[in-house]
């Protein structure tokens, strides 16, 4: 029998799950980290399966594969993925990819620069495991956008840049509380679809494929969210990128000031603590939450194994070209 290996550590981020690949991932060559980024979504696509789906992983893990960055000051870079695809940016994942760091003790407390495919970020933690990051510059790019949604009716919103494309609304009638998560990804499910039937995308074309909805947060809170992923499950965290994007609509409406602080609640009680500056037409964000170590270990393939490349309950992927051995 011939067994892969491949080295891991767990976190979670304000109860969102990030898997961090130490070692044993795929060799992507020595090409800018954008180009090893594709380089991963075109061929790796069974590894990425069988590292964050099950029966290692479920539906709301993020994996982020360690990298070297591109930027020689930078600590780290890293390609995350989740349980369809890859993505551009993670806010709560690169928060677990920092505590994880200081974990392993190959950084201390400061500030260190981290590449992603989406750009190069700031990312720092003390050592209770709080993380503060500052993101690549986010934007509001279409603003009050009408959609008429089967099920939910009229809904208006905005679309933003935040690291990952979102859309987000506050009008959408639905009470954003734990016991009604089933319904909030049917409706957030439904304003995607509707999304794509009317043509309506992100800058370049660009799928918008998370969808936020917001309410009333608890007391001191601003808002609370719920934030639907692009493979369908739902963000346990305020979502890193979703909340910036959200502080971006905020000042460019005018309704946060640059420097004031945005609480942003998730669906299971979870708090970011945000704020964005303008720079050169675009807001830069720092996200402050909390990351904690969950598991250390190897991830075991065997070679009999037949669902050794995962089992993805929401694409099915017959293709067996990229295969983890
Ligand atoms: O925290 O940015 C985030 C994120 C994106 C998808 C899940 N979490």
């Amino acid at each position: 029998m011939i067994y892969k290996r491949v080295q891991i550590v767990d976190s979670h981020t304000g109860g969102e799950p990030t898997r961090i690949i130490l070692s044993g991932g795929p060799d992507l060559g020595s090409g800018s980290i954008y180009d090893r980024w594709k380089i991963f979504r075109d061929r790796y696509d069974n590894f990425r399966n069988a590292v964050v789906n099950e029966p290692r992983g479920g539906d709301a893990w993020v994996g982020g594969l360690l990298c070297t960055p591109d930027d020689p000051d930078a600590v780290a870079g890293v390609i995350f993925f989740n349980n369809i695809g890859v993505l551009s940016m993670c806010g709560h994942g690169t928060m677990g990819l920092i505590e994880t760091l200081r974990y392993l003790g190959r950084i201390d407390s400061g500030s260190y620069k981290i590449d992603t495919p989406a750009g190069t970020i700031s990312a720092g933690v003390d050592k209770n495991g709080r993380c503060t990051i500052t993101n690549v510059p986010c934007f509001r790019y279409l603003s009050d956008i009408r959609l008429n949604v089967p099920g939910l009716g009229p809904i208006t919103g905005d679309v933003a840049w935040g690291g990952n494309w979102f859309f987000l609304t506050e009008e959408h009638r639905q009470e954003i509380s734990p016991s009604n998560i089933d319904v909030l990804s049917d409706c957030a499910g439904a304003i995607r679809k509707s999304l794509d039937k009317a043509g309506i995308y992100g800058k370049d074309g660009a799928l918008i494929d998370h969808i936020e909805l917001f309410g009333q947060g608890d007391d001191g809170i601003d808002s609370r969210n719920f934030v639907l992923c692009p493979g369908g499950a739902y963000d346990r965290s305020p979502c890193g990128t979703g909340s910036s994007a959200k502080v971006a609509c905020l000042i460019d409406s005018g309704k946060l000031k640059p420097g004031e602080v945005w609480r942003q609640q998730s669906i299971i009680g979870s708090v970011f603590e945000l704020s964005g500056i303008w720079d050169n037409g675009e807001v830069i964000v720092s996200i402050t939450g909390e990351a904690h170590v969950t598991g250390e270990g190897e991830l075991v393939f065997a070679d009999n194994d037949p669902f050794r490349s995962g089992i993805s309950t929401q694409k099915i992927n017959l293709e067996t070209r990229h295969s983890t051995d």
